[in-house]
């Protein structure tokens, strides 16, 4: 048996029952970089897929901390440090009460690779909790933000460990999180990333991940002689990196009729732009409040329960291009099968691991332009490493500077992905391409590292 068929099964033996996303990760991963295993006998020697597939470092804890009733709560925090090889670990951190190892250990691996790709020196890790931020008050996340920290201070630090923002973890919890590691480390170094601009952020990172989504479908569209002008896109989710996908793709002339969250979805003909993009915007930034409302305030079908591709294979509604913002796993096979069908171009994941297997077989099947997350979302984590450069020289740039610089990343991440993929005998592949390239970068490292 191949040395990656033998890592593979280890991996679905060991973890098959209780961190199944972590497998689909791993699966998908080595599965696409068979073609590299004959190249590279030196990755063989050196045990390099066994060791990848290991984390370097998982620390779990306890958060306790006090609600606005006085009730002590307790919720599980964790935060894995995959894999160090080619610089500090690098990821976001994930507020959500279906958080588990599992998840978190998924997230980690693809980050390794995704932060390769950027060609930074990042490596991946990823953290967490099972907390909720919905339906809790300021003081409540603040104070929870304070009891995380008390315990993640102590493994983080500028050169070490550098979380950001996820799922449920936007720019109030930042500003938290980052208060209280100055303030348990007395010093303020960029250990964040994600941070406002006034306390030491990057301008463009809060828009980095949909603005690179966007730069990333342009580039993807433009080398079939398309372009994102004109066409129809659905968005899902309606967090941070839906809302500027959406933002991105009117000012490049789309029409996003879609968008959701976990309670329902928007289908809007017209577009979700202008002054409705506003409302949106300020609805979800700032409000807090459901997506149902913007259905209500603009006298629009509202899907209750239902995501975007469930809608759109229910309804049979048509879209050229398909941005998944919101989870992973949401378009399953019917979905895909639906996208197909009706006519989609291209679809690019915003969001990490959104598109199941079998979702991606259609995809390839099909011969439609599919970029995977860890190559088309890959800005938000390359605009936390300008962070991190900015922060070392204690300076901030333009934002015109700051995009220049994230429109070349998304470039070159496309080149690097198309150029993998050639190499290695899957022509047009990005999903090869990508994993390809990103574990190349990283295995070469762990190799010349020795036993780390
Ligand atoms: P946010 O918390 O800002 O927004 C998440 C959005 O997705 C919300 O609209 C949320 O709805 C919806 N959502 C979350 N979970 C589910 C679910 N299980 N079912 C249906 N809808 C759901 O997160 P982000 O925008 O930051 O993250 C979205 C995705 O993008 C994630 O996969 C994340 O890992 C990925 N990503 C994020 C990056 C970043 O920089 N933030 C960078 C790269 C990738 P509700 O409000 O109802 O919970
Ligand atoms: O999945 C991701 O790339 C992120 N959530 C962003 C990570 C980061 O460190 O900016």
């Amino acid at each position: 048996m191949s040395r990656i068929n033998e890592v593979i099964a280890r991996v679905k033996e060991t973890y098959g029952k209780t961190e199944p996303e972590f497998v689909q990760a791993v699966t998908e991963v080595l599965e696409s970089i068979k073609p590299i295993e004959n190249k590279h006998p030196e990755f063989i020697r050196a045990n390099i897929y066994e060791r990848m597939v290991e984390p370097d470092r998982v620390i779990i804890f306890k958060v306790t901390w006090e609600d606005d009733q006085g009730n002590l709560r307790v919720n599980k925090g964790y935060r894995v440090e995959f894999n160090g090889a080619i610089g500090p670990y690098k990821g976001g951190l994930r507020f959500r009460r279906s958080v588990n190892l599992g998840i978190i250990k998924f997230l980690g691996f693809e980050q390794i690779f995704k932060n390769a790709l950027t060609g930074l020196p990042m490596g991946g890790g990823k953290g967490g909790s099972d907390f909720d931020p919905h339906k809790k008050t300021n003081n409540e996340v603040m104070r929870f933000c304070y009891a995380f920290m008390s315990e993640l201070y102590r493994h983080i630090g500028p050169y070490t460990d550098v979380p950001a923002g996820d799922i449920g973890v936007g720019a109030r919890e930042i500003g938290y999180l980052y208060g209280a590691y100055k303030k348990l480390r007395n010093e303020h170094t960029g250990a964040i990333t994600g941070k406002a601009y006034e306390y030491g952020g990057s301008l463009i990172r809060l828009e980095a991940t949909g603005y690179g989504l966007l730069y990333f479908t342009e580039e993807m569209l433009s080398h079939r002689g398309e372009s994102v002008e004109g066409k129809v896109a659905a968005v899902s989710g309606s967090g941070n990196v839906a809302l500027y996908a959406i933002e991105k793709a009117n000012e490049l002339g789309a029409k996003v009729v879609f968008a959701s969250d976990s309670s329902g979805t928007i289908y809007d003909e017209e577009g979700i732009a202008g002054e409705k993009f506003k409302f949106l915007k300020d609805l979800k930034e700032v409000k807090r409040g459901r997506i149902k409302e913007y259905a209500e305030k603009f006298n629009v079908p509202y899907f209750e329960g239902k995501s975007v591709w469930d809608v759109i294979a229910d309804e049979g509604i048509k879209v050229d291009i398909a941005l998944p913002s919101a989870t992973q796993n949401e378009i399953h096979k019917r979905h895909a099968e639906a996208l197909v069908k009706l006519g989609v171009i291209a679809v690019a994941e915003g969001a990490n691991m959104p598109s199941t297997p079998e979702a991606i077989e259609i995809y390839r099947d099909a011969g439609i332009l599919y970029g995977p997350a860890k190559a088309a979302n890959a800005g938000g984590v390359a605009v936390s490493g300008l962070e991190m450069s900015q922060d070392a020289m204690l300076l901030q740039w333009t934002r015109e500077e700051v995009d220049e610089r994230l429109r070349k990343i998304m470039k070159h991440i496309y080149r690097e992905a198309v150029e993998a993929a050639e190499a290695y005998g899957y022509p047009g592949d990005l999903m090869v391409g990508a994993n390809i390239a990103g574990f190349l970068k990283v295995a070469k490292a762990m190799v010349a590292l020795g036993l780390f």
